[in-house]
């Protein structure tokens, strides 16, 4: 092990010694059923038996060497260059994956928990941190909450500090830039809670400065309005192994390096900053959502109330005990790996405070870790889930099976590989004590990613279920699912509509929106319960849909009830102009696309609905003077439809989608978007990248490349099949 004084992230090499880049033609992926994780091949004989992939090299940014094809003049034809593209990407077990970068506070905080773990970093992997990081750095110096997102203080002082571990020179003109940033921006004492959690688990703040994260509130009863079952899922799981670190007051104890952060992160003098007095410091910036006044007097009870005066030795011992059981059987339901990329880490370091260095927990963490990392032109960056595999193979299928070539010989096997990549990763049993650690059921359940992450989606479930039937009833495809465990599939998702008859993620609304006033994360909005959304809601309405012409005796009733209460539920959500306010992509061009779906399943279209005509409006009086939709992010923060400097094939593509399950009338202004979308097609195929696509808690922006090719190719497909495959370009 290396001395503590001169530890870095980076293998122990001397700061400036290491080399600025790997060789990109030895990183190859290695999909396992859907675990993805790259590795960086040491030795020719290594790379001569493991040869790069396509895909590989796609990821990378290398050249792919894929063909030119015959320039497209009707939408088919680009359909079909683009999946002649698009299905070199297929991995071997079947399902497509991707970067799924955009936020930027997830390094740091595995990073952080590498350090103070000490758990060995390869090089390979410090040097593409590193060059992922400077990359994404700002021309200010700073870094934001996202990729696009404007320099603040939380991912600022986080990313300067994960550079730092991985040996970047403090005096390298880019840290000295983003020093400069950040002490401009008033230092790290300005940064939102989970930075300077961090932090004090790194040993450069003391714990002071923390609001607390009591786990005692895990010992509430369950009926309580606030007790943390009733949170959204991401927010529980996050707070549990936080509480547990927290309640430990753990830091890792002081080296020479982070005391030289000591120096570097704040304005003044470390020596003379009143900690406990900057709790609730937060910078401009960084405050998204301010914390509101009974937050900041619940704070302040347990800080200087509870936590000196009324928590008992035993009581704080109880709820430890308790938390650290939780921790232990989310690792066990997941096998390490865990809700996300933020509780990931968090739960390595508190199995490594409570088992130690050599534990099977801390290892097979450390291996877990693996999973969330991905490699791109840019260096390597850590994903916001451990991949986004079920979510975008089943889509795929679905758009293939819009375009009507399900059954062309040239796109059936890639499909039938889809399919038995859906297979795989279905969930068939609930997981164990499911009740106890206070999990939905997830018998019959897909994820967003795989099967060892295993947590149920609603609409994750519903879009797989129903590319399932779609292709299974095409008779020339193999019948890989049961009909039991279809069966299954809907009844999880039956169990998945709230009170409103709209649908949530993970779970049904378990605590009233009220719970909002708790918010302490400052950063994002949307976070302490489910709500209902227009994604999710419609992909149940339509995988139902599905099922009950397959199956019209199995549960028709709730299955009536359900759609009925969820369709009205979509009908309320409307807003006067037309739109659809989206939550998991931006914003309204998206959600707009799934509102007029559900709809549509009722039968309601431009021809005789109202509403249906409003949402249309909304849409053409926004389209581009080149016949795209371009829509930026912004929308999401201030829920103001926000026009995007240039259109977005992405956009354009759903709002073209949206239009044509309204039934809209002309198709003027549809062809010109299809031909806007065909014009931004290179010759091998491909659409390059455009502006991010996805956003979670309104204010933060995350990345789905795939999008580019789903969604371009079902929008020409869904046109070439309602309007005819004319000539266009
Ligand atoms: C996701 C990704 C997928 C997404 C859809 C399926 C698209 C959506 O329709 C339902 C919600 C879901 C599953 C979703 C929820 C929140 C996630 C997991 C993410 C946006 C990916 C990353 C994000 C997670 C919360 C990131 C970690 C950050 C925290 C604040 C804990």
């Amino acid at each position: 092990m290396e001395k503590r004084g001169s530890r870095r992230a980076n293998g122990g090499v001397p700061d400036g010694k290491q080399p600025t880049k790997t060789d990109y033609s030895r990183w190859r992926l290695l999909d396992e059923r859907g675990r993805q994780t790259w590795h960086y091949l040491r030795t020719d004989d290594e790379v001569k038996k493991w040869p790069q992939s396509v895909a590989d090299k796609y990821f990378l940014g290398l050249p792919t060497g894929l063909p030119d094809l015959k320039t497209s003049t009707t939408p088919l034809q680009a359909v079909n260059n683009g999946l002649s593209f698009y299905s070199k990407l297929q991995l071997p077990p079947g399902n497509w994956g991707c970067e799924y970068g955009g936020p930027m506070f997830l390094l740091p905080g595995l990073v952080i928990t590498w350090y103070v773990t000490e758990t060995p970093v390869p090089e390979s992997h410090s040097i593409e941190i590193k060059n992922y990081l400077f990359t994404r750095q700002h021309e200010d110096g700073g870094w934001g909450l996202h990729v696009e997102a404007h320099s603040s203080v939380f991912g600022t002082a986080l990313n300067y500090t994960c550079l730092r571990l991985l040996g970047a020179h403090a005096e390298d003109p880019r840290m000295v830039k983003a020093r400069g940033k950040l002490h401009e921006m008033g230092g790290a004492v300005y940064g939102p809670h989970w930075s300077k959690f961090w932090l004090a688990v790194l040993g450069v703040f003391p714990w002071s400065i923390v609001n607390p994260t009591p786990p005692e509130l895990w010992l509430l009863p369950d009926w309580l309005p606030i007790a943390p079952w009733r949170w959204w899922i991401h927010m529980r799981q996050v707070f549990l192994p936080m509480s547990f670190v927290y309640s430990k007051r753990w830091s890792y104890p002081p080296t020479a390096l982070t005391m030289e952060l000591r120096n570097e992160l704040f304005v003044e003098p470390y020596e003379a900053i009143d900690f406990a007095s900057h709790r609730n410091s937060i910078s401009p910036l960084d405050n998204f959502h301010p914390k509101t006044w009974i937050l900041n007097l619940i704070n302040w009870i347990f800080v200087h109330l509870w936590i000196p005066y009324l928590l008992t030795k035993s009581l704080q011992q109880k709820a430890e005990a308790w938390t650290w059981k939780l921790i232990q059987m989310e690792d066990a339901n997941t096998d390490y790996s865990n809700l996300g990329p933020v509780n990931g880490p968090m739960n390595l370091l508190a199995c490594y405070i409570q088992e130690g260095p050599g534990a099977y927990s801390v290892r097979r963490h450390r291996e877990r870790m693996e999973d969330f990392l991905w490699v791109k032109s840019e260096g390597m960056l850590m994903n916001g889930t451990n991949g986004v595999q079920n979510w975008d193979t089943a889509f795929t299928i679905h758009a293939v099976i819009e375009c009507g070539l399900a059954e062309d010989p040239r796109w059936k096997p890639m499909l039938v590989k889809a399919l038995e990549y859906l297979e795989s990763q279905q969930t068939l049993e609930n997981c164990k004590d499911h009740e106890v650690c206070y999990r939905h059921p997830t018998k019959g359940a897909w994820g967003f990613s795989n099967k060892d992450q295993g947590y149920s989606v609603s609409d994750c479930t519903a879009e797989a279920v129903k590319a399932i039937l779609l292709l299974q009833k095409i008779p020339s495809y193999p019948n890989l699912v049961s009909e039991r465990r279809i069966k299954d599939a809907i009844d999880m998702l039956l169990t998945m509509q709230n009170d409103t008859g709209g649908c949530s993620s993970y779970e049904p609304r378990r605590g009233s929106e009220l719970l909002e006033y708790l918010n302490a994360a400052e950063v994002f909005g949307r976070i302490m319960v489910e709500y209902d959304y227009p994604e999710c809601t419609t992909a149940c309405i339509s995988a139902l849909n599905v099922f009950r012409k397959q199956y019209p005796d199995y549960r028709a009733k709730d299955i009536e009830t359900f759609i009925q209460r969820a369709v009205s539920w979509i009908r309320s959500d409307q807003r006067a102009d037309g739109s659809w306010y989206g939550a998991w992509a931006i914003c309204f061009t998206y959600a707009g696309m799934f509102a007029l779906q559900a709809l549509r399943s009722m039968g309601e279209t431009y021809a005789n609905s109202e509403r249906v005509r409003r949402a249309c409006q909304f849409f053409l009086d926004r389209q581009m003077d080149d016949g795209g939709w371009g829509e930026s992010y912004k929308s999401c923060e201030d829920g103001v439809y926000t026009q995007h400097e240039k259109s977005q094939v992405v956009q354009t593509a759903w709002v073209c989608i949206a239009l044509m399950e309204a039934d809209y009338p002309e198709v003027e202004p549809i062809q010109k978007a299809v031909k806007l979308i065909m014009s931004r097609q290179l010759s091998n195929g491909e659409w390059p990248q455009e502006a991010i696509e996805g956003v979670f808690n309104k204010s933060c922006m995350i990345s789905y490349p795939n999008y580019k090719f789903i969604f371009t190719i079902k929008a020409l497909g869904m046109f070439a099949r309602k309007h005819g495959d004319m000539v266009l370009q």
